[in-house]
């Protein structure tokens, strides 16, 4: 978890649109997202890191005023709306850097049952279909049946499930469990902002990780580790993530 940030450091001016990028997430300020995102791309910036240094640290902000209490849930749909507006123009500039070896193995993606969250989730996914995953989405408030139906049919997949609610936690043992007896041989990993170290030893998973940058790398890992990959299951490029268009 400790690995340097996959992208350069970004210039003052990356620094300045950057911070744009986050205070439109923060003030739901759609117009300026926009802008902004067409600015990074009309300037070849990377869109990666856009992404993960504008609009994911605006959302954490989002979170914190929430936590505070001078944002609340209606807030949070219209900056999680203003964060999609930018990821629906920044993500085309985002491209496979890994095409060799063909497919890196099945990933089944979802968020657990009674949770509606997301975002992180569709983050994950971005970042492993550009890896050269196989990414099955199932969406959100995933009910444990359709998991386990889609892991016992598969080859060795590694299912990836998001859990941002902590009334999930006896959910997402139970699906453990029935994965574990379905499809002995898929791969359980677990991810989202209440999820710790201790949360996957209790659940019984095999790995997870804070970022969906961090995730690929767990992925290839426990892909290698299983043996559909080689030492393809590299990460792309020596900063461990897909390559960029331009
Ligand atoms: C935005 C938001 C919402 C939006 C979601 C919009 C959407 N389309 O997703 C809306 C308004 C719908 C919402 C609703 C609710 N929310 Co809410 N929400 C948030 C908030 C502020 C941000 C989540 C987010 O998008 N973060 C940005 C993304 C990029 O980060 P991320 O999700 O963590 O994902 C990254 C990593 O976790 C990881 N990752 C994610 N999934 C996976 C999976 C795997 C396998 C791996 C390896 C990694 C991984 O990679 C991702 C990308 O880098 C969080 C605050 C927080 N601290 O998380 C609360 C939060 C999750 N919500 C919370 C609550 C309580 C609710 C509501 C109950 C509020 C209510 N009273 O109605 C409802 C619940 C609805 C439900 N049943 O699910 C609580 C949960 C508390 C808890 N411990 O259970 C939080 C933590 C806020 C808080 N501090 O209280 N919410």
């Amino acid at each position: 978890m400790n690995s340097p940030k996959p992208w350069s450091d970004p210039t003052p001016v990356d620094t300045e649109l950057l911070s744009e990028l986050k205070r439109g997430v923060v003030e739901y300020d759609e117009a300026v997202v926009r802008s902004v995102c067409q600015t990074i791309i009309d300037r070849r910036m990377d869109a990666y890191m856009a992404i993960f240094e504008g609009l994911v640290p605006g959302m954490e902000q989002v979170g914190r005023l929430y936590d505070e209490q001078e944002y609340f849930v209606p807030e949070l749909l219209m900056c999680a709306d203003t964060l999609y507006a930018g990821l629906g123009l920044l993500q085309p500039h985002v491209i496979s850097g890994g095409g060799t070896g063909g497919s890196k193995g099945n990933v089944i993606l979802g968020a657990i049952e009674g949770d509606i969250h997301d975002i992180g989730k569709n983050l994950v996914k971005m970042v492993f279909k550009i890896a050269g995953f196989d990414v099955e989405d199932l969406g959100s408030d995933v009910p444990i049946s359709r998991f386990v139906k889609k892991a016992a049919a598969l080859d060795r997949p590694l299912v990836c499930v998001s859990m941002m609610m902590s009334t999930c936690f006896s959910r997402a043992k139970e699906l453990v469990e029935r994965i574990r007896e379905a499809a002995p041989e898929a791969r359980v990993m677990i991810g989202g902002s209440i999820v710790t170290e201790q949360t996957v030893e209790q659940l019984g998973c095999d790995g997870t990780a804070d970022d969906a940058h961090h995730a690929l790398r767990e992925a290839l890992a426990i892909m290698t580790s299983v043996g559909k990959l080689d030492k393809l299951g590299e990460p792309d490029n020596e900063r461990g993530r897909p390559a960029l268009a331009g």
